[in-house]
């Protein structure tokens, strides 16, 4: 008996407190309390005077919305008739602690609108307004929309690629990474995805994951497995296990002689693998840092090359024989002709090259120099 009485006295409370939801929604001249409500600034989005702000929000994982667009529950309440502020219970349409909704302000008489606005219960008492950046729709290119940011939250615009291959947005949502989103952008055969921004944006498909990448803040590392997981690349193998440098290498006179490689350097030389022939070479296992390549073989100059390594590189090495300035792999009036400018001072040898003509070993390129070179030419005393 006792029990069926509470029941009774709280179905007349939830209808009571139905009734006065309802009045007070239609009410514009009233400023709601409560600890759920959020704020639009419609004066910094140029809508004063407006007449219907609407409030519109969806699950960001879900993309289920809350109430339909353009439903009257979505309308926005003005704190004070004269006011540009209105304000929104989001919890009067269903939104949850715990969740994370994207937020869109609509001005209903123009029809214009913000971007998307990364939205959850810590946002509750914060007011929104427009940036005055306009920011590409990421669904129909021909649409920008207004970009709304909180006064204090950190959430910000939803981080998002748009169909012409356009990182927009600054959060990423809760529910992915920009890995996650790089994944899905190559996968999808949508207007979400690569092949649709290809279609439209006139842009290369290697110009496009660059810069999409580069956007997300995404190494080469990531980008890697990123298209092996969209089964548009070769295993990279595990994340972590280090970085690998490789490329061919180009030496002439004997393919009896070997072409050593060696590699020093600030990050772990020593534990790295490395296989390499008289054409290529692969060091696998490096940790980031400073590297010098180093590179020799009978008769020719040996060659270092100073690297940076980040990433998975490739570095093609060339090596030629002593005297060949002009890096063709065999002694000729021209490589006579270029060594003598150089010592005329008409036309200076650089890099390499200067180590190639310096014949005598360690003095700086000389007319001795210029005269071995050509000695060789000419078939008298050969350099090699
Ligand atoms: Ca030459």
């Amino acid at each position: 008996m006792l029990k069926k009485c509470i029941s009774i006295t709280l179905a007349v409370l939830m209808l009571f407190s139905v009734m006065i939801t309802g009045v007070s929604a239609a009410k514009v001249d009233e400023a709601p309390t409560g600890e759920s409500l959020i704020y639009f600034d419609a004066a910094s989005a140029g809508w004063q005077g407006a007449e219907k702000i609407l409030f519109y929000i969806y699950n960001v994982e879900t993309s289920q919305e809350l109430a339909a667009w353009g439903s009257k529950k979505l309308r926005g309440t003005k704190l004070a008739e004269d006011s540009d502020i209105w304000s929104f219970d989001p919890t009067t349409i269903g939104m949850v602690e715990g969740t994370q909704y994207a937020i869109i302000f609509n001005n209903a008489d123009t029809t214009e609108e913000t971007y998307q606005l990364l939205l959850d219960s810590t946002c509750y008492g914060d007011t929104a307004y427009w940036t005055g950046n306009m920011i590409e729709n990421p669904v129909d290119s021909n649409k920008t929309s207004k970009e709304a940011k909180w006064r204090n939250s950190s959430l910000g615009p939803m981080l998002a690629i748009t169909s012409l291959g356009n990182v927009v947005g600054e959060t990423c949502p809760a529910h992915t990474t920009p890995y996650a989103m790089f994944v899905k952008f190559l996968t999808s055969d949508g207007r979400d995805g690569l092949q649709n921004a290809i279609n439209y944006s006139g842009k290369s498909q290697e110009e496009i994951i660059k810069s999409v990448s580069a956007a997300l803040g995404l190494t080469d590392e990531d980008v890697e497995h990123a298209l092996y997981e969209a089964g548009m690349g070769g295993d990279p193998g595990p994340i972590g296990e280090g970085f690998t440098v490789k490329g061919s290498i180009t030496s002439y006179l004997s393919d009896e002689d070997a072409v050593s490689v060696s590699i020093a350097g600030s990050g772990s030389p020593d534990s790295v693998a490395m296989t390499c022939t008289n054409t290529g070479y692969e060091i696998t296992g490096l940790a980031a840092g400073d590297y010098t390549l180093t590179f020799g073989k009978k008769n020719h100059v040996t060659r270092t090359y100073e690297i940076k390594v980040s990433a998975d590189m490739t570095l093609d090495a060339k090596i030629c024989p002593i005297g060949d300035v002009t890096m063709d792999g065999k002694l000729t009036t021209m490589d006579v002709t270029r060594t003598n400018a150089h010592v005329k001072g008409t036309a200076a040898l650089e890099g390499y090259a200067l180590l190639l003509g310096d014949t005598a070993g360690g003095a700086g390129i000389t007319t001795i120099d210029v005269t071995r070179i050509n000695s060789h030419v000419q078939g008298k005393n050969p350099l090699w």
